[in-house]
């Protein structure tokens, strides 16, 4: 059973794939994203890093294909997409098409000393990408470190995304990994 407050996130979560915001996700804002990334992550002179990064987006379009039963030059409507998040949620097979491609994407491109930790600096990349604003970051910074040392481990991130997906408590601090929830 999923409620309005997890509905609410699987929109945010839309509308930030939909960088063209013509109502749909496709396999050009992924396209898009994952070129963003690449910038926001400084990886614009790494071809190698930069193939790993337009890798996860298009590999996060094929999951995304699959879980909705769409053809990959095809698109998702925002409610199928929404749809889709509760129906693989609630079956439990959610965490291979949104929570890990959600912590692979982040640990990929921005993890730049592959340590497995990201730094502040590190996630307000990764933040910034996304297309989160500076007041935003500030504040889901102070949010998801919850020990405050400035470090946020491999399963910090894959915690925070398990909330985002799955928590009802407004408190949770996994609710702002993409920002203002
Ligand atoms: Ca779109
Ligand atoms: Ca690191």
């Amino acid at each position: 059973m999923s409620t309005d407050f997890q509905r609410q996130k699987y929109t945010r979560r839309f509308r930030l794939l939909d960088l063209d915001g013509d109502g749909y996700v496709q396999e050009s804002d992924f396209g898009s994203l994952g070129r963003r990334m690449i910038a926001a992550s400084g990886s614009a002179e790494d071809p190698a890093r930069a193939a790993e990064i337009s890798e996860v987006y298009r590999d996060g379009w094929h999951r995304l294909c699959a879980a909705t039963g769409t053809s990959t030059d095809d698109r998702v409507a925002r409610d199928d997409f929404v749809a889709a998040c509760v129906a693989s949620l609630d079956s439990g097979s959610g965490f291979d098409w949104v929570i890990l491609p959600t912590v692979n994407a982040v640990l990929t491109g921005f993890d730049l000393d592959r340590d497995g930790i990201l730094s502040a600096d590190e996630f307000s990349a990764w933040l910034r990408g996304n297309g989160i604003g500076p007041g935003a970051i500030t504040e889901t910074l102070r949010r998801v470190d919850r020990d405050g040392d400035g470090k946020i481990t491999a399963e910090d991130l894959m915690t925070m995304a398990e909330e985002f997906y799955r928590s009802n408590d407004p408190d949770a601090p996994g609710n702002w990994i993409l920002g203002v929830p």
